[in-house]
């Protein structure tokens, strides 16, 4: 009896504290096109159901949820890019995302995400990129900014060629009378596309040479490759070919702000996770490349490195974040 009693508080105590989470029915991530008209507007719904839910996270500007995320990403930008961690770090914050749109706003699918290579045009000036459904006005996120010439050469400071936007978003569900960005200060949501970025960034092929790397480490550094325009990265096609000079998703501070954010870091994401596919044993555990940006002779990353996405969630380590249906994370993508 006693014993008995002893062992169910036992057995109490080691759930309530520590006992690792099993991860069972991981959401399924799709590609945008692969929703349906309910499901597209569940996601959106659930997104515009953030920005009503309060503020959280502590920092300055952060008026609702959807700021939170903003926020934090924003605070963190100098030490989360071009170090070994930057994969895991957003995968991390897509992930948390994901959870608080299903907990907070009763969203019951996963966090799609935005595929650009199906779309990318050998004819670099095309825009068809920018036609298809994941713009669209009524089951997508809109499409361009306002055209805004820049007569500041300041505001262009990589001579960036070929925009067509900078303005607020013009149609779709985040329009400036339906979505307002609070963080750094309160405005509207804006793009800027530049045809010729989408194109070469997005292309197959690069992505097909950042799956073909051996390693963790030469991944990583593939993934990012360097932050200049005279060499593409698949990275920067979301960022810099919707985003352009102007626009929200150009911004390494703000560009969560976004909504597209979370679909073209899911799409890093699956990169990531097809590329762990081919080697599940080694890839679960294994990371490399620099703590610090850029600093490829300097320390590296080891398994044990913690991140942190400041009051949204608890740390990690970048061994948790390996696994996608882990203790700490909970997804999966429906390729195989
Ligand atoms: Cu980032």
């Amino acid at each position: 009896m006693h014993l008995a009693k002893a062992l169910s508080s036992l057995a109490l105590l080691h759930l309530t504290f520590g006992a690792a989470k099993p991860c069972r029915n991981p959401p399924v991530r799709k590609e945008w096109r692969e929703l349906n008209h309910q499901e597209k507007s569940e996601y959106l719904e659930a997104v515009h159901c953030l920005t009503t839910k309060d503020s959280i996270s502590g920092l300055e500007g952060a008026v609702n949820r959807f700021d939170d995320f903003q926020a934090v990403h924003s605070s963190q930008t100098p030490s989360i890019h071009w170090v070994g961690h930057f994969a895991l770090w957003h995968r991390y914050f897509v992930a948390t995302y994901e959870k608080a749109l299903r907990e907070e706003c009763g969203y019951t699918g996963a966090q799609p995400y935005w595929n650009w290579s199906k779309d990318a045009s050998t004819d670099s000036e095309s825009a068809a990129i920018f036609e298809t459904e994941i713009f669209d006005s009524c089951h997508g996120f809109g499409g361009n900014g306002a055209y805004v010439e820049i007569t500041d050469p300041a505001e262009n400071p990589f001579n960036l060629t070929g925009r067509t936007g900078g303005g607020c978003v013009q149609d779709g569900p985040f329009t400036s009378d339906k979505f307002m960005l609070n963080h750094p200060e309160r405005g509207c949501l804006k793009r800027d596309f530049i045809p010729w970025i989408m194109n070469t960034f997005a292309q197959q092929s690069l992505v097909d040479h950042v799956q073909s790397q051996p390693d963790y480490t030469s991944f990583a550094r593939a993934l990012e490759n360097i932050p200049a325009f005279t060499e593409p990265n698949i990275h920067g096609s979301g960022h810099f070919g919707a985003g352009g000079v102007l626009g929200t998703l150009g911004n390494q501070y703000e560009s969560p702000g976004d909504p597209l954010f979370y679909l073209h870091h899911g799409n890093i994401d699956r990169v990531l996770w097809e590329w762990q596919r081919k080697d599940l044993k080694t890839r679960l555990h294994q990371v490399g490349g620099p703590i610090e940006p850029m600093d490829y002779s300097g320390a590296n990353v080891t398994l044990d490195f913690t991140v942190n996405i400041g009051a949204l969630a608890g740390d990690a380590t970048l061994e948790q974040l390996l696994n996608a249906q882990g203790d700490v994370l909970c997804y999966t993508y429906n390729t195989a």
